[in-house]
């Protein structure tokens, strides 16, 4: 190959890697998935893992994946001492992030009615907003306290998950958002059968909604995240292993992003990739559509094409007696009315039909 365009390949190469990693996060050119549950299939919070099931292995991560930075153990993790696996699900068209926490502990340490407790701590930044999310963080606030409502957690949250909780909330909500924990927003069930410092296995499934601005007077004000396919958001979790209700100190800080501040700093979270349905779960084809009314007093309707890939022709009836087979027509009225709208895609595997009945209604 002749050395020009050799060297015009690395350069390509190099903007590519570029493209593809997300430089303002931790664990630079590392992606995790959040696995896309079809509406027909959203896990029940039960603490029964059945729903989870259809999710693929590459789906799961587990303590290979965590180091020990506090503890100082590194990555050189112990199954016998702490072991764990996390997927994280959603649904397209629900701002909801779904988790299967599944742990095994040589010591389960929660008899206490304060933070220690063996914790499963999750931060989430669901618009990538990055930077310091916790009130000690603030660059301008000396004193903490005037950060609290103002500042710690609302563009970013930081979950403190009590595993097991026993005579507490399930979480705390370390920021000024504590109604974030409860439905419509948060919902919760575990599954285990060990009592306080024995051993075993425990199940966690919950979800959390994700807010670009979760504000401390309620949800009026705040700004829900809005999750969308082959987006990423920001997310790391840490597992804080007490072994010993004598001990002050956690044994272990086990977390996925490799570095401490992760709890505190939403620059310091992993990439995660919100994932489009698997094929196996995808229907052949599906039409489906969507319109604005550009104009009401001149009757014009915008009309976009929603419908699943493989699609290869539309046939648009406006319902006035009128068709197109653009893939997103432009339609002017002529009178108004309520109108029946149909489209109909051709595929490879044959076609289909979506009508919308007085979802036009005009003037
Ligand atoms: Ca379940
Ligand atoms: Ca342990
Ligand atoms: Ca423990």
């Amino acid at each position: 190959m002749p050395r020009h365009l050799l060297r015009a390949l690395v350069v390509l190469q190099f903007l590519f890697a570029l493209a593809s990693t997300s430089n303002a996060l931790e664990r630079p050119g590392v992606e995790f998935k959040i696995f896309q549950f079809p509406p027909d299939r959203i896990p029940r919070i039960d603490g029964n893992v059945e729903d989870w099931e259809i999710v693929p292995a590459e789906y799961s991560i587990g303590i290979n994946q965590l180091a020990d930075t506090v503890g100082g153990r590194g990555t050189n993790y112990n199954r016998a001492d702490l072991d764990v696996q996390v997927k994280v699900g959603w649904v397209r068209g629900i701002n909801q992030l779904y988790f299967l926490y599944e742990a095994s502990d040589d010591y389960w340490d929660f008899i206490k009615p304060d933070l220690h407790n063996d914790i499963f701590e999750l931060v989430v930044d669901g618009d990538l907003s990055g930077g310091p999310l916790i009130k000690h963080m603030h660059p301008h606030f000396k004193t903490p306290e005037d950060a609290h409502t103002l500042f710690h957690g609302v563009h970013a949250q930081n979950y403190h998950i009590f595993t097991p909780a026993e005579g507490k909330d399930w979480t705390m909500v370390w920021g000024a958002q504590p109604w974030i924990k409860d439905l419509p927003y948060a919902n919760a069930a575990y599954q285990y059968n060990f009592k306080h410092g024995q051993s075993g296995k425990l199940i966690l499934e919950f979800w959390i909604t994700p807010f670009d601005y979760a504000p401390p007077d309620g949800p009026a004000r705040a700004v829900i995240s809005q999750l969308r396919e082959n987006q990423l958001i920001g997310m790391s979790w840490s597992i804080l292993d007490y072994d010993d209700e004598n001990s002050k100190q956690f044994k272990g800080f086990w977390n996925l992003s490799h570095k401490t501040t992760m709890y505190g700093n939403a620059s310091d979270l992993c990439a995660f990739r919100l994932m489009p349905l698997i094929p196996s779960l995808r229907k052949p084809v599906e039409a489906n559509w969507d319109f604005q009314i550009v104009d009401a007093s001149r009757r014009v309707v915008a009309f976009q094409d929603r419908s699943s890939a493989n699609v290869t022709g539309w046939r648009w009836d406006f319902g006035d007696g009128e068709s197109a087979t653009d893939q997103h027509p432009v339609h002017v009225y002529k009178s108004g009315g309520e109108f029946v709208v149909t489209l109909i895609v051709d595929s490879p595997a044959g076609k289909q039909r979506r009508s919308k009945v007085w979802d036009v209604v005009l003037k």
